[in-house]
């Protein structure tokens, strides 16, 4: 299959819909929206950007919780011809500034509840912003923030008559960017283009999945995760099904009122398929709360992030009477590429190839390794990113002639099935959102007390990875292991504090200096 020469991802969902008006697109916290009503939206918004003067493969920051405002402004964009930059809504305001400056964004689409710390990031560092529209304010709204007009994105929308035509896009063109975490340096803005979500979703979220117009997806994983646009955007839309969005963090508790359809604006309407990631799927289980089976309506799971420990996923079934599907994919490959599939499920592994995907595990020489070793994981797919923005470096390092290079190390047995072996750099996965040891090792020594640290992941008692920080203090200085957590968590990304810090007279280290995290790995291990 080939796409046309113009192809616009926005129009292209729309299109699909077409015959879908008064069926239910989305269900958030604040109501329902149906097709026809979302058709609507997303040509308003597409309308009211190009009215504010943006222009084609200008980027725009969308900062935003996961209501329906989110993939109206996202598809709204697409459908424009200007690209969205999807960010994370739990960083610092230093995260965003730099995230503001790289991708030069025009314009910011923000959740209300969001736009103190996008205030503080415009405080910090140069910015072209020219416009700031805000999704669901409750107070009256500044004119004007930094140099940007403010917009209420409601009344913006209800001015301007929808678009008649989207822009004429080309499945190649640059679509939207996501931001990926590498152990050094700074985030990498991942250019997407509007053919690679239409790939995802022919290639995975229809033939693996096998989801339908009957379906209702609920993701725990949020809009901005690569991850999470696939499931509650890409594939949903893709077939007609309905999503219930949630903009409140995917507690146990939070996640059991959707899938037992108690909040009212689902009024009874319950998932059939639920995304989570292992340690939202542990802390469930756990959970006194867990709703029985005779009020859920699951009919499948699916599981990315960090590799799904067996025992959960057979916990589940037990329980549920219905699969985890683990898989794995990536900010650069968009969406997941490594599966396994309904009926045919091996807890412990990730599956097999996608088809449409290519696999290779390569030994340190570059060639394939034989069955049952470890080598590190190239895929050949698609919907790879086109580059990241402005690092020719990185961008060599992981896009290597039509392969991405995923970071990841596997191995293959004899029926082909995959079982993940840990990261080739020294990435964390801490439920499954990227944690660098650098920035969290360079965060705890600007604590006056601490001389250095080294930070590894360590297995808790379900072998799932959390952050263990290695801490060596001053001479004569003192500081508790709740003071130095506080510390990080009020200059980092809340998820990136360590869960675990252990005070030690010296690190292991090289005779050069370097610090030898592979031996504080292998004293966890003991
Ligand atoms: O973490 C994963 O496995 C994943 C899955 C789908 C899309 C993106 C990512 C990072």
């Amino acid at each position: 299959m080939t796409l046309p020469a113009t192809f616009n991802f926005a129009q292209h969902l729309l299109d699909s819909n077409a015959a879908r008006a008064d069926k239910t697109a989305y269900i958030d916290d604040h109501g329902v929206l149906s097709y026809g009503a979302l058709g609507e939206q997303v040509r308003r918004m597409s309308a009211a950007l190009q009215a504010l003067g943006l222009r084609r493969e200008e980027r725009v920051l969308l900062l935003m919780h996961d209501t329906t405002h989110w993939p109206v402004s996202f598809l709204g964009g697409l459908h424009a011809g200007v690209v969205p930059v999807a960010v994370n809504t739990l960083l610092t305001a230093a995260d965003y500034a730099y995230m503001l400056a790289n991708s030069r964004a025009q314009a910011a689409l923000v959740s209300a509840a969001l736009l103190p710390v996008l205030e503080a990031a415009l405080a910090q560092g140069e910015h072209e912003l020219r416009h700031i529209v805000v999704s669901h304010p409750e107070a009256p709204l500044p004119a004007e923030l930094h140099g940007a007009r403010v917009h209420d994105l409601a009344a913006l929308m209800a001015r301007h008559e929808p678009a008649a035509r989207p822009a004429p896009t080309g499945p190649d063109e640059p679509g939207f960017w996501l931001y990926s975490s590498g152990s050094t340096g700074k985030p990498k803005g991942t250019v997407h283009t509007h053919g690679n979500p239409f790939w995802t979703a022919e290639l995975y979220g229809k033939p693996v999945l096998g989801l339908t117009e009957d379906d209702v997806c609920f993701s725990a994983a949020k809009l901005y995760f690569a991850y999470g646009l696939g499931n509650a955007l890409t594939f949903p839309l893709s077939v007609g099904a309905s999503v219930v969005l949630m903009a409140e963090r995917p507690t146990p508790a939070a996640t059991f009122r959707r899938w037992t359809g108690s909040t009212p604006a689902q009024a009874g309407v319950r998932p059939t398929v639920f995304f989570g990631a292992p340690t939202g799927f542990a802390g469930m289980l756990a959970s006194p709360e867990l709703p029985g089976i005779e009020s859920v309506a699951l009919r499948m799971c699916s599981s990315a992030g960090e590799a799904l420990p067996a025992e959960i996923g057979q916990r589940f079934k037990q329980h549920y009477g219905c699969e985890i599907i683990d898989g794995i994919g990536s900010t650069e490959m968009l969406h997941i590429f490594l599966s396994n599939r309904p009926g045919d499920v091996r807890y412990g592994t990730t599956g097999r190839p996608v088809e449409g995907y290519e696999i290779e595990l390569r030994g340190d020489d570059g060639r394939p390794v034989p069955d049952g070793e470890v080598g590190d994981l190239y895929i050949r797919g698609p919907s790879a990113a086109l580059m990241y923005w402005g690092n020719r470096d990185k961008s060599r390092e992981t896009f290597q002639g039509g392969w991405t290079k995923s970071g990841d190390k596997y191995s293959r047995d004899a029926d082909g099935y995959y079982t993940y072996a840990g990261r080739s750099d020294d990435m964390l996965k801490v439920s499954g959102i990227y944690v660098s040891p650098f920035e969290v090792e360079a965060t705890l020594m600007q604590h006056p007390a601490v001389l250095e640290s080294a930070v590894i992941g360590k297995q808790d008692a379900e072998g799932l990875t959390k952050t263990k920080a290695f801490v060596v203090l001053k001479p004569g200085q003192q500081v508790t292991e709740a003071e130095l957590k506080a510390f990080v968590k009020d200059r980092l990304a809340p998820y990136k504090y360590p869960r675990f810090i252990e005070f030690v007279d010296e690190l292991p280290k090289t005779a050069t200096g370097k610090i030898q995290r592979f031996r504080l790995r292998e004293r966890e291990q003991q």
